[in-house]
């Protein structure tokens, strides 16, 4: 198909309530919109880039000049035939795994667009609706925390993440566990603990939780090996996982026993399916993470999370749990026993108002 042209939006949306991580606040999400134009359709796409270097070393910023100066001329006025094809052309770009995911995203949205089939069928996802949970961003005590999981779990989640961080980890995680003692229940310290100041986690062991969230620092697979050996739970790697290379180093290295894919972290759907299979054929459970994405993001996670591989609850919540307004007339909403419909749709499956995303975007680039 020829990309006739290429447009960028950076976009900063207001949450409904701040998300607190280890490694930040956010109250405004930023990311970049993509929309690519083929031969009549529009695919979109969406780089879950954040304004800040926290969970990566990518921020709008550097996602905004590798799609403009590198990605957008490379491609604009090319014929591209598909993800493979795609990520050949980007090969030469070392990282910046966020900025290229965005936009094989809009591919993947314009040849569902093209062939009439749904992302899921492109995929060959089975599962109509997938099982989801929520991501429980630091509260300013234990007690708050208790009473801010009580209200996710009163609209229906049926599996609580909540993120840690030094000092702020097995208190928190203990009083959520004793106010539900039955929850499934998992944390996530987003790389803040080092292999000898994660030490203090061992009381974790005993909370009978689904998985502890990347422990350690992103580049140290080696340690997370070391510390798995410490623990009967298991650990999950996210941000160590950036390549289908690097999902291979971490199951022969026995450094995690459950995967996190997040499409965008290893640079598009493509790879995602890729450490899918090979997670599949390793015996190893994996789950679709999320990073707080808009309507096209969040029907990106939905499709691929209907593999058959995905057997642990998504972070995909609802629409309602990020935004008051998204980009997508589609609203993701919660079913009984905590699942979200996959969209069916061709492509994403998703209709976006284009005035939306106008009123949230402070910058804007055609390449055409
Ligand atoms: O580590 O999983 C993470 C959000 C932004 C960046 C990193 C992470 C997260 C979440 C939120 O945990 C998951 C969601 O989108 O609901
Ligand atoms: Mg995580």
């Amino acid at each position: 198909m020829k990309l006739e042209s290429i447009k960028l939006y950076h976009v900063a949306m207001p949450l409904v309530s701040p998300f607190e991580t280890s490694f930040g606040v956010t109250i405004k999400r930023e990311c970049i919109l993509v929309s690519i134009q083929s031969e009549g359709l529009t695919g979109w796409g969406e780089c879950a880039v954040d304004r800040d270097p926290g969970y990566s070393y990518e921020t709008t910023g550097t996602a905004w000049h590798i799609l403009k100066d590198f990605i957008g001329p490379m491609l604009l006025g090319e014929y591209v035939s598909d993800a493979t094809d795609f990520q050949q052309r980007v090969a030469g770009i070392r990282g910046h795994n966020l900025a290229k995911a965005g936009v094989e995203m809009a591919l993947w949205d314009l040849l569902g667009k093209r062939q009439s089939k749904s992302l899921r069928e492109l995929l060959g996802g089975l599962r109509p609706r997938v099982e989801v949970g929520v991501s429980v961003g630091l509260q300013d005590s234990p007690e708050a925390l208790v009473e801010k999981v009580g209200t996710y779990l009163a609209a229906g989640y049926g599996r609580i993440k909540i993120k840690i961080k030094p000092g702020r980890d097995v208190s928190e995680a203990e009083a959520v566990r004793k106010a539900y003692p039955t929850i499934k229940l998992q944390v996530d310290a987003n790389s803040a603990y080092s292999l000898e100041t994660a030490s203090v986690l061992k009381p974790l062991d005993d909370l009978n939780l689904l998985l502890i969230e990347q422990p350690l620092f992103e580049d140290d697979i080696w340690d997370h090996r070391l510390f798995q050996k410490q623990l009967r739970t298991p650990i999950c790697l996210d941000e160590s996982i950036i390549s289908a290379r690097h999902a291979r180093y971490a199951i022969e290295m026995e450094a995690c026993r459950i995967i996190n894919i997040k499409p965008g972290r290893v640079a598009g759907i493509s790879q995602a399916v890729e450490i899918h299979n090979l997670c599949q054929k390793a015996g190893l459970p994996v789950w679709c993470g999320g990073m707080l994405e808009t309507g096209i993001g969040r029907a990106s996670n939905l499709a691929v999370a209907s593999l058959p591989g995905f057997c642990l609850p998504g972070d995909i919540s609802a629409s309602d749990r990020y935004y008051k307004r998204d980009v997508t007339y589609e609203n993701f909403k919660l079913n009984p026993g905590s699942t979200i419909d996959v969209p069916t749709g061709p492509g994403l499956g998703v209709q976006v108002d284009e005035t939306a995303v106008r009123e949230f975007a402070f910058s804007e680039v055609i390449a055409d």
